[in-house]
């Protein structure tokens, strides 16, 4: 096992990872910006280094500041968490070429992941069902492209190779639309990901979001940790996830999850990653994967009873998996909800000071959070600023659990949007289960027409 790990993240799961190292016996270095110097999670690092100003582009981004932290606090290895460097195959490289461990899969697996096109042509030759649409990149001649399109059916979506998480994509109805389509995002493609190159999908109208949550080693032993329901999000930003996802067979994750295991074997796939999916009509299409640890990443842990924090880790220093698919059971339900420091009806960022925290507890409880009475939330990264995760026997103990908890919780200084996720808590469809990746946003729309018309 590593003696000392670095932190190249803040916030929640800075302070996450470090509980893991903690329990490992490993120490840790956290790297933090001129605005999160004071942060408490900070202090309780065995060490920290200030590599820059606030803006994440001077700090949290700065590979050679980085790089000279793990070199002058002698890390082994460097946890890139979720977001800013944690998909960026340069950095991964640069954090191998300069004699640290990556904790995280190898630069040409996040490299491959990274082009949509190219993890899609992975994942099809070794057996994941993708949803239908061009060979590849679509090709310059416009004849061909009306070809593919006629043949995948209308609706298609046309989608940025470089893109993913919901950027640089276009939605195309008819023939008469299609090539402008194809041409602006193209050239979006190219300003934005450095990449022209795009590809076209049959557009699915009211998929849910299902993600499968693997575990690989790098001994080619791989095995997956059940899927979870991500679909409650609002402009690509998930709100509440949970697992498992409601209403889907266990035979059928369990078909899926082994398509994924076996693709990971296949591609040699190292650490934790996540096959995203779309679901309609009780079938799987899987768009793009992830190679960092995600977010939602506690639900699958209360479910399956593994820490997944720790087993990158572990994988990282080079051991093998512990457990074969046949050791791991999903048991009970949990949901996770996402607490942003934000107006829960403008949805405007609230930075500022929290002038009073009461955290939620009590039975199938879990708060992960960095915050704290007197924190002051910095206006310079995402909102997001607790997740409260329940988990329960049931599907229904979970959402009354939760219920109990945000109604304990209370947060004072900034507004958050507790009061939303209240009210999904309660929103009968939520309740039922299975609702789409457009419901919240409709239902967001629905409220604001009754607002403007009294
Ligand atoms: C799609 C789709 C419908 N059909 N692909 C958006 C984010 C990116 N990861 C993929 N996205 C979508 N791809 C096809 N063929 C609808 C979306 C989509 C979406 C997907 C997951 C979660 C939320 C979403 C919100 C809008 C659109």
């Amino acid at each position: 096992m590593f003696g000392k790990v670095l932190i190249a993240n803040r916030g929640e799961i800075a302070l996450r990872i470090q509980r893991a190292c903690r329990e490992l016996g490993v120490k840790t270095v956290v790297v933090h910006s001129e605005a999160d110097r004071d942060a408490k999670y900070v202090k309780l690092a065995d060490e920290s280094v200030c590599i820059g100003p606030a803006a994440s582009s001077l700090s949290y981004l700065n590979v050679p500041a980085i790089i000279s932290a793990a070199e002058v606090t002698d890390a082994e290895a460097i946890h890139p968490g979720y977001g800013f460097l944690s998909e960026n195959a340069d950095f991964a490289e640069r954090v191998e070429s300069s004699g640290f461990v990556f904790i995280g899969p190898r630069p040409e697996t996040i490299r491959l992941m990274g082009d949509k096109v190219s993890a899609k042509d992975a994942m099809k030759e070794a057996g994941v069902p993708c949803v239908p649409g061009s060979e590849g990149a679509l090709p310059e001649d416009p004849k061909e492209i009306i070809r593919t399109a006629k043949a995948v059916g209308y609706p298609v979506i046309i989608k940025a190779a470089g893109g993913g998480g919901g950027r640089g994509m276009r939605v195309v109805h008819t023939e008469a639309a299609l090539i402008n389509a194809v041409t602006l995002t193209r050239s979006e493609a190219q300003s934005f990901f450095g990449n022209p190159n795009v590809y076209m999908e049959k557009y699915l109208e009211n998929p849910r979001h299902v993600e499968i949550q693997i575990l690989a080693d790098s001994f080619k032993s791989a095995v997956y940790l059940g899927e979870r329901d991500c679909s409650m999000q609002r402009r690509h930003q998930k709100i509440i996830e949970e697992a498992p996802a409601p209403g889907i067979a266990p035979r059928h994750i369990a078909r899926i999850g082994e398509r994924c295991a076996e693709a990971c074997r296949r591609i040699n796939y190292r650490g934790a990653g996540t096959f995203e999916f779309l679901y309609e009509n009780n079938e799987f299409y899987f768009i793009e994967m992830n190679t960092r640890i995600q977010v939602e990443h506690p639900v699958t842990e209360l479910i399956s009873g593994v820490d997944l924090v720790q087993e990158q880790i572990r994988i990282a220093a080079g051991e093998k998996l512990r457990f074969k698919q046949r050791d791991l059971n999903f048991r009970g339900h949990s949901i996770e909800c996402r607490i942003n420091a934000e107006d829960p009806y403008t949805f405007v960022p609230s930075p500022g000071k929290i002038t009073f925290y009461h955290p939620p507890g009590g039975p199938g409880i879990r708060v992960d959070s960095h915050i704290y009475q007197g924190y002051t939330v910095p206006p310079h990264y995402d909102s997001m600023v607790a997740k409260v995760i329940s988990y329960g026997d049931t599907r229904d103990q979970a959402i009354r659990r939760m219920r109990i908890a945000l109604s304990e919780m209370s947060i004072e200084g900034i507004k958050t949007n507790i009061a939303l996720h209240q009210e999904l808590l309660q929103d009968a469809r939520f309740v039922e289960g299975g609702t789409s990746i457009h419901y919240l946003e409709h239902k967001l729309a629905a409220k604001g027409e009754v607002k403007k018309t009294g």
